[in-house]
């Protein structure tokens, strides 16, 4: 009776699971943490409901975990919503965010909180990055991002990889396509790169390929040491430029695409932009995706065999964590670090304040989960995954975190979630169960009804002025935590 009450205490306080360790031979007695990031995926997978995407991997683990539906980043960027999901906190907008935090530490700014990977490191965990994972892949800085005396997350790693290929330097492979062809520097140089490609090479030759190998590896070694681990895997397509092996369009060659929903430039002050990064830095042949449904579709083909190509290597990993036995202990996250808008308010890019930039898939399995494969419509937001897989491994949770732990809605599917707040440098937003709500530097708003059929392509903040005063200052609530 006293050690049930003893262990009764320890899970009310956060230093145990949870969830009982299936694995007999658990080493360590504590769950491993596996994260897979995927750069630039909005939801466009079969489980989140787009029918005509060929995600057979992520599906099944969306199937053996609860897929959040209604996750939204907090910054509609690569290096400033990394720095949520790493830090647990909102902070400043700009790819560059981690690498000023990282400033700090060395000008020893002692405000400055552990990161998630840290936090781990620190209860006992082994710490492993391959790939993009902050915002840099492989998360050096300096020269072509390889100077490995220039950390993003100092503290953070026990080791940090990132397999470069033909492409040479991180800087090459986060911006390339096959045969270590790289995008040239500056974004209105002539020689610009292809927006797509589609060439007849093996998985390796584009570089998610050489990432997924060398977290086979890291995982294999992980699995067979006594200490829990903490690997961190992030896939950078479907970034730009949309290219991947052949045979991965082949889903799509024949496949009656959707149309685009509301694909009207709105009207009024909004968030909305010119796709700056896909016309300013990709080559399109003077065609135009806003005006030639033709190109548009041409493009949604190439994102949609870039989500199958990382899609298949989600699931070498898998089948690896399942072949070690480490499937039976370990905690699967993916997580996309931002939507894409693929022809939505005619923009083809993220850097906006849509649901198409901000909504991305995060799915969570936990051995022994209750209702696996049962979806969550809770709105909930990437801040609370750092609190969350501390309540799942049973670690202290950081008090300093802006968000919080989604294990009520990983035990039950229908508890209720909270609001998603996010910002860009011009603007800030807040999701709630029915409504998005922008508040723009100027003061004026935009507010939506995701209860009306217009959704997002009509403002009604000017006949709701109520609603608007209140959202408002629940969205400040929210900004002064940053
Ligand atoms: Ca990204």
């Amino acid at each position: 009776m006293k050690r049930l009450l003893l262990l009764a205490v320890a899970v009310c306080l956060g230093t145990l699971s949870p969830f009982s360790i299936a694995a007999e031979d658990n080493p360590s007695g504590k769950l491993n943490v596996l994260l897979i990031c995927v750069d630039d995926l909005r939801p466009e997978l079969n489980s989140f409901g787009v029918d005509y995407i060929h995600s057979p991997n992520i599906d099944r683990l969306a199937a053996t975990g609860r897929a959040f539906h209604n996750h939204y980043v907090n910054a509609p960027t690569c290096g400033a919503s990394r720095y949520t999901l790493l830090t647990g906190q909102y902070g400043p907008y700009g790819n560059n965010s981690l690498f000023l935090r990282a400033d700090k530490l060395k000008s020893g700014d002692t405000s400055v909180t552990p990161s998630m990977p840290e936090w781990f490191r620190k209860n006992g965990y082994k710490t492993v990055s391959v790939g993009k994972v902050s915002h840099h892949p492989g998360g050096w800085g300096g020269e072509d991002w390889y100077d490995h005396n220039v950390l993003e997350m100092p503290g953070a790693w026990d080791r940090q990889l990132m397999p470069t290929g033909p492409w040479k330097h991180p800087r090459g492979a986060m911006h390339s396509h096959a045969y270590g062809e790289i995008k040239p520097i500056g974004s209105f140089s002539e020689n610009k790169m292809e927006a797509l490609q589609s060439a007849e090479v093996e998985d390796t030759d584009y570089h998610d390929g050489l990432i997924a190998v060398e977290g086979l590896e890291q995982l294999e070694n992980l699995a067979e040491a006594h200490t829990p681990f903490f690997l961190a895997i992030g896939f950078i397509k479907p970034h730009l430029p949309f290219g991947a092996p052949a045979r991965y369009m082949d889903p799509y060659e024949d496949v009656e695409l959707p149309p685009v929903a509301h694909p009207e430039k709105p009207s009024g002050q909004t968030t909305w932009h010119g796709s700056g990064e896909f016309f300013n830095q990709y080559f399109h042949h003077g065609q135009d995706p806003r005006e030639d449904k033709a190109y548009a579709d041409k493009v949604r083909r190439h994102y949609a065999a870039c989500v199958s190509y990382v899609d298949h290597h989600v699931g070498l990993i898998l089948a690896k964590l399942k072949e070690t036995g480490r499937d039976k202990d370990t905690i699967v996250a993916l997580w996309g670090d931002h939507g894409w808008h693929l022809g939505e308010h005619a923009i083809f890019g993220k850097h906006c304040l849509f649901e198409e930039a901000l909504r991305s898939p995060l799915i969570i399995s936990v051995p022994g989960m209750n209702d696996p494969g049962t979806k969550s419509n809770a709105v909930v937001e990437t801040v609370d995954i750092f609190p969350t897989l501390c309540a799942l491994a049973g670690l202290e949770q950081p008090d300093f975190a802006d968000g919080s732990s989604l294990l009520p809605q990983i035990k039950s599917p229908d508890a209720k979630g909270h609001t998603a707040y996010a910002y860009t440098g011009r603007a800030q937003t807040l999701r709630t169960d029915r409504y998005r709500f922008t508040l723009h530097k100027d003061g004026s708003t935009e507010l939506y009804d995701h209860n009306s059929a217009q959704k997002e392509a009509r403002n009604v903040a000017a006949q709701n002025a109520g609603k608007v005063k209140e959202l408002t200052d629940l969205l400040k609530e929210r900004a002064a935590l940053k």
